[in-house]
């Protein structure tokens, strides 16, 4: 790594160390980017933080309030440019100058449209002596991120559970429950750290579930609750539909469904968003919910939706529950299309082309979860 003589030995290893920091946040919030800060004081390390989950508090703010008084006349050292706009928390720019920071030493500027540069400005103009280190390790750490800048669709995270023989329902298709207790608890919490939590109609029909967010964190806005219905069977008593007065409901439908249909959802307050009939309809559907502003979408099943999304590679990242139970002949394959039963973590994540996989027991479950190479249609016009 070359290094500009304006940076010390100290702020080179507190940097090296603000990259390892960032990795913490590796499955938890993308698609922003992971990132990491230490505060500097007369070349000793006294605060340390990162981004720990999506929607929460960026890496400097954790960091300043770790180092608490100390940070006054200190010194910065971010992985990534701090951000000067709000977004779902306020500017680290205004940060970093409320708690009287002196220097900043970046590892590399934010790519994001809105802030490229702007925030390094920002704090030079308010006096602060800001040093870009240009480091190639903290640029290859925002490749993901770079990548999810240039499509328009959410980033999608797809969770499921399954039983030892690779199925999400029995043959007679009652709802059963497969995960412990641990593993709702972690699901409660994605949900609260995501933008929307989708599922297919089908799991609507069968399951009449309410996706809401009940984990110990209060989500840091409501929880917009999605179903992919092209042709609008989701009914109009269903829980989702009956509950938008707690969090709003979305219904993705074909644009050819039935208006009555439409009207009966509506009347409930939930909202139809109409997509064009095509080729690649889920792909479109997503690329709906990414221009409403869902940036992390939560993917809850089931079979066919999840089959769906793997077959046209939109499917991001992977957390699937191995759970002990079987759930014997002819039932339900948890992603359509696939054949993960009899598997041990290794083989699954091998099928489902994982990158970054991690294998963790969650109570009697084991979690696997991964990263999926996505297809490069990123950019696809209209
Ligand atoms: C920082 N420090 O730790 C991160 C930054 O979705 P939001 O509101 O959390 O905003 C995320 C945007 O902020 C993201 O798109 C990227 O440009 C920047 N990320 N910036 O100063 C951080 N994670
Ligand atoms: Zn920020």
């Amino acid at each position: 790594m070359t290094v500009p003589p304006r940076v010390t030995g100290a702020e080179r290893e507190a940097l090296r160390r603000a990259q390892e920091l960032a990795l913490r946040g590796t499955g938890e919030v993308e698609p922003n980017p992971t990132v990491g800060a230490v505060v500097l004081r007369g070349g000793e390390v006294v605060g340390e933080g990162w981004h720990a989950r999506y929607g929460g508090p960026h890496a400097e703010v954790a960091a300043l309030a770790d180092a608490g008084d100390r940070a006054r006349g200190a010194t910065v050292c971010v992985t990534l440019e701090p951000c000067c706009t709000t977004g779902k928390t306020g500017p680290c720019t205004e940060a970093l100058l409320a708690a009287g920071v002196t220097r900043v030493v970046v590892g590399c500027v934010d790519p994001a449209p809105g802030h490229a540069g702007r925030g390094l400005a920002d704090l030079r103009a308010a006096g602060v002596d800001v040093e870009v280190v240009g480091s190639p390790t903290c640029e290859a750490v925002l490749r993901r991120f770079t990548d999810a800048l240039a499509r328009r669709r959410p980033h999608v995270f797809a969770k499921w559970a399954m039983s030892a023989d690779g199925a999400i329902a029995p043959a007679d298709r009652t709802r059963t429950v497969l995960s412990g207790p641990e593993a709702h608890a972690l699901v409660h919490r994605w949900r609260g750290a995501v933008d929307a939590v989708l599922v297919g109609v089908g799991t609507v029909v069968a399951d009449d579930p309410r996706l809401t967010a009940r984990g110990d964190e209060a989500p840091t806005r409501p929880l917009r609750r999605v179903v992919l219905d092209p042709r609008l069977r989701t009914p109009p008593g269903s829980v989702l539909a009956t509950t938008t007065d707690k969090a709003p409901t979305w219904i993705v439908a074909d644009e050819e469904a039935d208006p009555r249909a439409a009207d009966a959802l509506e009347e409930h307050g939930a909202r139809v968003l109409r997509v064009p009939e095509g080729p690649e309809w889920t792909a479109d559907a997503l690329e709906v919910l990414g221009l409403e502003g869902v940036r992390r979408l939560l993917v809850e099943g089931g079979s066919d939706t999840l089959g769906r999304l793997v077959a046209a590679d939109l499917v991001d990242q992977v957390a699937c529950f191995l759970t002990p139970a079987r759930l014997g002949d002819d039932a339900l394959p948890a992603v359509a299309g696939l054949e993960l039963g009899g598997l041990d973590a290794q083989a699954i994540a091998q099928i489902l082309r994982l990158q970054g996989v991690r294998v963790e027991p969650v109570g009697p479950d084991v979690l696997v979860r991964g990263f999926r190479p996505v297809r490069e249609d990123v950019a696809r016009d209209g």
